[in-house]
């Protein structure tokens, strides 16, 4: 036994010095470790999303092996708190100095969208796990999304509300790129369906004091206000919601699951109770695959995974699958071309990246905020099946 290991050991040096210097590089490269650089806000308003998406990260790791292809995979996380300066500084560092393979991450449109043209000059190919303004991935042919767009995740909670007796209705969203996306959308499709827009609010990215705009929503009087914010902001507009009374106005409160996400909905309190959403991805979300992620990430972290996590966790998937499909060997070009057209079974359902858009097609839930065992979840009650992202332009 082990001699015949000594033997291949001797039989593959005999080979390797035989070779053309070219093939001994790449039998080299083989033996190196394989770098995923992931750009995370890990501090600042957003660093529940960098929290979120490096313990999936991780727990890919734990429980897939941390060897792919005879390669190791290098996790480097890096730290942009949420500035686009910062982000594009680090990509740069990233590609040059540490020589990744991939870069990951990008919490913020602002930050994918700064980050786009060092992919392109350098042929890295870009795994967006969480910006979600629809426009992302047309700005580098080397990106590749596993997160969601807003516009793909508003169409069904805009459906609902036209099929549940809201007729007049006020939009109340974040002022930047995935906020005008859910703005519109929702708008869209809502006027379609014989419902009437009253007001467009949009209040600042950077520590927003929602109180105004909630004044604003009540003197309107419209039979729901649909939100979207940010990953993070949730549970301190839900507080400012109580606080006005505007739980008791009889004014409905419609929104993305961004807004009952699940890294806040436990505490938000009762307030939360019956709030209807659409999104691709609940921690309660009903499937063998799902109960294992969440059981054993809630183990490893004390936390429950949110969709940042799960899209962090899809990453690291469709990235690992990639490099195995180049038995290796890696490559920018080899890697984009085996992440395009993956198909497999994420905790939030089935999911394909799209190789026409390089863009995630997933179903999207209609969920209702509801008490299970104890603690908050959204519930999933209705689905769109396999809905690509609606906002392309091209
Ligand atoms: C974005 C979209 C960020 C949705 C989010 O959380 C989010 C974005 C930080 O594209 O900037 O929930």
């Amino acid at each position: 036994m082990h001699k015949r290991t000594a033997l291949r050991h001797l039989a593959a040096a005999g080979l390797a010095s035989s070779l053309p210097l070219a093939f001994q590089s790449t039998a080299f490269a083989q033996a190196k470790p394989f770098k995923i650089g992931f750009i995370l806000p890990m501090t600042g308003q957003s660093a529940s999303t960098g929290r979120q998406i490096e313990a999936a990260a991780k727990l890919y790791l734990a429980q897939n092996g941390a060897t792919v292809a005879g390669r190791k995979i290098e996790l480097i996380i890096k730290d942009d708190a949420g500035v686009a300066d910062a982000t594009r500084r680090i990509a740069q560092e990233l590609v040059v100095s540490d020589k990744v393979d991939v870069l990951a991450g990008f919490g913020l449109t602002p930050l994918a969208l700064a980050t786009a043209p060092i992919a392109t000059q350098s042929k890295t190919p870009m795994v967006v796990t969480a910006a979600a303004t629809s426009i992302v991935t047309e700005q580098s042919p080397y990106i590749v999304r596993t997160s969601f767009t807003l516009p793909q995740v508003t169409l069904g909670i805009a459906e609902w509300a036209s099929k549940n007796q809201i007729k007049r209705a006020v939009t109340l969203v974040a002022d930047y790129a995935p906020g005008i996306d859910a703005e519109k959308t929702f708008k869209d499709r809502f006027k379609l369906n014989g419902g009437e827009v009253i007001g467009e609010i949009r209040s600042p990215l950077r520590n927003p004091d929602f109180a105004p705009f909630l004044q604003k929503v009540r003197d309107l009087s419209p039979d729901a206000v649909f939100v979207f914010l940010p990953s993070g902001q949730g549970a301190a507009f839900m507080k400012q919601f109580a606080e006005r009374g505007l739980d008791k106005s009889g004014i409905r409160l419609i929104c993305t699951g961004d807004v009952t996400d699940d890294d806040q909905l436990n505490d938000m309190g009762d307030v939360a109770l019956n709030i209807v959403s659409s999104h691709h991805y609940s921690a309660s979300h009903p499937s063998a695959v799902n109960k294992k992620f969440v059981e054993a990430f809630q183990a490893a972290n004390k936390f429950r995974p949110n969709f940042m996590a799960v899209a962090g966790y899809d990453g690291m998937r469709v990235i690992t699958k990639a490099l195995e499909a180049t038995k290796g060997a890696g490559g920018g070009d080899a890697l984009l071309a085996a992440m395009k057209g993956q198909v497999f079974e994420s905790p939030r359902g089935p999911v394909l990246i799209d190789a026409q858009t390089r863009d995630i097609v997933q179903d999207v839930y209609i969920r209702r905020v509801a008490r299970v065992n104890g603690q908050l979840f959204n519930e999933e009650f209705d689905v769109q099946k396999a809905v690509k992202d609606p906002g392309k332009t091209k």
